[in-house]
């Protein structure tokens, strides 16, 4: 085969995007209505359609992923120290900054990418308070060995789902593990309401709480309970996410054909590792990601991800650098080089292939086509 660039740039992903005749008749809708934000028809509808998507039984909307980890973090109270990955968006450890807790970094499981629950206990100190852990690429965290960690020494568990939307464990929402777990629903997401997010929780003592924080602390036009904030969902996000949620079925088709074709060109490529996959686990299908062996393909991570812009694919480095690297943190005491080798190792080799319902069979083929081309 002969490797050309594509005409057109192609991205890492691209947001679902509804019918344009149905957003205008679901804005004319929100517009006949007069209802803009503040708990309306839609947000209500849209909440008790993922709370059955996502086979949750609470769960709470947000203007974003970041505010619901921020809001999480304060419903349960969390002080001191926050065990956490470094192999991640910044949006997780920074969550923790703004609440004045020091995020501990833990170094991440070679197969999975996620934090290594056998090296958790060991970070655990007298100011530790939770588990902040991630569902990285979709792949579910250790859940059990995490909740025995948790029950032992009497932590709390948030995890960030933003990559995991539809994610399942034995048939199990993923929503449905430790105290609170975050969704982001941003248009890179698989699922998305442009900008927006959610929260899941089986405590129903949660909700009252948790809807106070992203309100303000409002109970009544005369009562303000707590020192909230703005964390509200409105009509014409609740609206899109509505429409998006109706395309899903198809989209996660696709997306898994892609995510086959994807392996079975490249599974035998020598020096590039894929996720392994489990009969047990439903995946999210959000991203394709693939490590890179310099050694082993000759050539660098870095240097393919150069190599790729050429051809006008522009995939991913997520997560480098880490975050254990950036100047706000680097200072720390668990970013010390000894305890993060597998993150960092990682950091080196990871990159995310273009991965949405845009991409035919025969552009997935000249992707790996391309990449095979730069083998040395
Ligand atoms: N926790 C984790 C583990 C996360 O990954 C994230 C977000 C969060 C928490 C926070 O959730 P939110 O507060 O965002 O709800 C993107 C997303 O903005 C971010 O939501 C996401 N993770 C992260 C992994 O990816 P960037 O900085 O890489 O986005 P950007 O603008 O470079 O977009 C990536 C590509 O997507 C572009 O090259 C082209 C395409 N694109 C993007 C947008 C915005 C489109 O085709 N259309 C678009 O509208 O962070």
């Amino acid at each position: 085969m002969t490797n050309i660039p594509f005409k057109n740039p192609i991205y890492i992903t691209k947001p679902l995007l509804p019918d344009l005749k149905n957003v205008n008749k679901k804005l004319k809708e929100i517009w006949d209505s007069g209802w803009l934000t503040n708990f309306g028809a839609q947000h209500i509808l849209l909440e008790k359609k993922l709370k059955k998507y996502l086979n949750v039984q609470h769960i709470s909307l947000f203007n974003n992923g970041t505010n619901a980890l921020m809001i999480a973090i304060k419903a349960l109270n969390l002080t001191g120290e926050v065990i956490t990955t470094p192999f991640t968006f910044p949006a997780t450890p920074n969550s923790l900054t703004w609440n004045n807790i020091t995020p501990v970094f833990c170094d991440i499981d070679d197969k999975t990418m996620n934090i290594d629950a056998d090296k958790i206990e060991k970070l655990i100190t007298p100011k530790t308070s939770a588990i902040l852990a991630v569902h990285v690429f979709g792949t579910p965290c250790d859940v059990e060995k995490i909740q025995k960690i948790a029950n032992k020494y009497k932590l709390k568990v948030i995890y960030d789902a933003a990559h995991a939307f539809g994610t399942e464990i034995n048939g199990k929402g993923i929503g449905n593990f430790g105290d609170i777990t975050m969704f982001s629903f941003h248009a890179t997401k698989l699922f998305h309401t442009i900008e927006g997010g959610a929260l899941t929780f089986n405590n129903k003592n949660l909700k009252e709480k948790i809807s106070l924080l992203k309100n303000f602390g409002i109970k009544n036009e005369e009562t303000i309970l707590l020192p909230g904030i703005n964390g509200k969902m409105n009509e014409v996000q609740a609206g899109i996410g509505l429409l998006v949620l109706d395309m899903m079925k198809k989209a996660k088709k696709t997306r898994k054909f892609i995510h086959e074709t994807y392996e079975k060109h490249l599974k035998n490529m020598n020096g590039i590792r894929l996720l392994e996959n489990k009969t047990n686990i439903e995946k999210s299908y959000q991203y394709f990601a693939i490590r890179i062996n310099k050694k082993e393909f000759g050539v660098s991570r870095n240097k393919v991800y150069q190599q790729f812009k050429e051809y006008n694919i522009f995939t991913r480095k997520y997560f480098h650098p880490l975050c254990s690297e950036y100047q706000h943190y680097k200072h720390l005491q668990s970013n010390k080089n000894t305890n993060l080798p597998i993150a960092q190792k990682i950091g080196k080799e990871i990159l995310c292939m273009p991965m949405h319902e845009g991409l035919s069979k025969k552009d997935i083929e000249n992707i790996c086509s391309i990449l095979k081309s730069f083998k040395k």
